[in-house]
């Protein structure tokens, strides 16, 4: 891995007095893969729940990273949208639960946006973009389950969605472990350095 971790933990919701530290936020629709990944580049087993049954994650999850000769960072388990079963009343708690989160939040610098390979980017992934765009806050693509497809059509995937979003999508699978350096590359572009590094 391009950075040591020495310690990653759970430290509370978005509701809980936290420190300040540069914020970077997985979001992405139900099922995605969200606590997967951020379990993958911790190089951590089960340090974030994951599950078979969609629709887990409710609420805004922070871990504290402490990085080696790097400030320390939260990342940020957003809850999944579009579950099939949600209710229309539970898909807008989660652009007002979103809204809320994103404004006004300038410790945010990085929203980590995941697409399933064998999906577009939808309507709710668009509005993630926008959210992303209206706070100033920079975006990337990863593209998720890559070991779901062949290498061929792993290509003709990561191609069609690099048409919807206008830039380089990374690709990732929680199986085969590829992705973890390119997340890790994004996120320590938005850290601030010290006159040390
Ligand atoms: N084959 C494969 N399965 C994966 C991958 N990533 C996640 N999964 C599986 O997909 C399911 C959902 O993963 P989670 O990480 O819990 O997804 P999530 O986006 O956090 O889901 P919510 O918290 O419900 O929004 C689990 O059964 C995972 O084991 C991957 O890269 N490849
Ligand atoms: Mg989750």
């Amino acid at each position: 891995m391009i950075v040591k971790i020495k310690d990653a933990r759970y430290v509370g919701t978005m509701y809980d007095q936290l420190p300040e530290l540069p914020q970077f936020a997985f979001a992405g629709r139900s099922n995605v893969g969200k606590s997967s990944l951020i379990n993958l580049v911790l190089g951590r087993k089960a340090l974030v729940r994951t599950s078979k049954q969609p629709g887990k994650t409710r609420n805004i999850n922070f871990f504290q990273v402490d990085l080696l000769d790097l400030p320390s960072i939260h990342m940020v388990d957003l809850p999944g949208y579009g579950y099939a079963k949600v209710c229309a009343e539970m898909k807008s708690s989660w652009g007002g639960l979103a809204s809320k989160y994103f404004h006004n939040n300038a410790s945010l610098k990085l929203i980590i946006l995941l697409v399933d390979i064998r999906r577009d980017l939808k309507e709710e992934e668009f509005m993630v973009l926008d959210l992303a765009k209206d706070s100033r806050c920079q975006s990337l693509l990863v593209i998720t389950k890559a070991d779901k497809l062949s290498r061929n059509k792993q290509r003709q995937r990561i191609d069609a969605i690099t048409r919807q979003y206008d830039h380089e999508p990374v690709l990732s699978s929680a199986l085969s472990r590829e992705g973890i350096d390119p997340i890790w590359r994004a996120i320590l572009a938005q850290i601030p350095r010290g006159p040390r590094t």
